[in-house]
């Protein structure tokens, strides 16, 4: 066990001891167990680095709702919700700058974790960062504002774990739960990519400082 640092927050114990593994959770789609802890210190310090360029913020949906989850990006494209609609944004609209680069890092942990269960020319060009405070949630929903769908999505969660829902084709589709931890990484590629999925309200936890959720979203959006 050591000590990782989140910003100002007080020092956290993590267990970094925990091994990867892979499995797949149904067709197209793998849990790749812990695969983020090894590099978790990086993270979170490019992480604590480009939120003070472009913060977390709660958007509005185009339903006039302010999303639960906080929400800032990276990389050449952010995802963006407002009154006029769910898009892809080059600059952010708080700051009216582009969105900060893709941390090496990041970039990195992405493409290895992809080409680990065979997606070997993943070039993410966002990276969607979501914050769970506790109460936060995402409902049922599918991604499908990108280009190209055949290209995968890479998430990473850190800090408190949460249930996440993965269903089928149609949102009546039955779903199924899984429990993502801190340092867990899931591939969704293939047909997988447009399952129907949310996160259930996250819950308090204990043995952790960093007192929130963070799911790190990596998509090919543009071309
Ligand atoms: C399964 N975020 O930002 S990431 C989202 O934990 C989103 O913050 C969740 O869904 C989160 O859109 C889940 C995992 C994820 C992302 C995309 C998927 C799972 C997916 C696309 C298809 C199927
Ligand atoms: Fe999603």
């Amino acid at each position: 066990m050591r000590f990782v640092g989140f910003g100002k927050e007080k020092l956290m114990d993590l267990f970094t001891d925990q091994q990867p593994t892979v499995q797949q959770i149904v067709k197209d789609a793998y849990l790749l167990k812990s695969f983020a802890l090894r590099n978790q210190t990086q993270l979170l310090a490019d992480l604590t680095q480009l939120l003070e360029a472009s913060p977390l913020r709660n958007m509005v949906t185009p339903g006039g709702f302010s999303m639960s989850v906080a929400m800032s990006n990276c990389g050449e494209l952010g995802w963006v919700s407002d009154r006029k609609g769910y898009r892809y944004a080059t600059h952010d609209p708080l700051t009216d700058k582009p969105w900060p680069a893709m941390p090496n890092s990041f970039r990195t942990l992405a493409q290895q974790s992809a080409s680990a269960v065979g997606y070997e020319n993943f070039h993410p060009d966002a990276c969607l960062i979501n914050q769970y405070k506790v109460g936060a949630r995402m409902s049922l929903h599918q991604d499908k504002n990108e280009l190209d769908f055949n290209q995968p999505i890479v998430s990473v969660s850190l800090g408190l774990p949460a249930i996440f829902q993965f269903g089928g084709f149609e949102r009546a589709d039955k779903t199924v739960s899984l429990l993502l931890e801190h340092g867990d990484v899931v591939v969704w590629g293939g047909e997988s990519r447009l399952r129907f999925h949310g996160i259930l309200p996250v819950k308090a936890g204990q043995n952790t400082a960093l007192n929130c959720r963070i799911n790190l979203t990596f998509r090919r959006a543009g071309k």
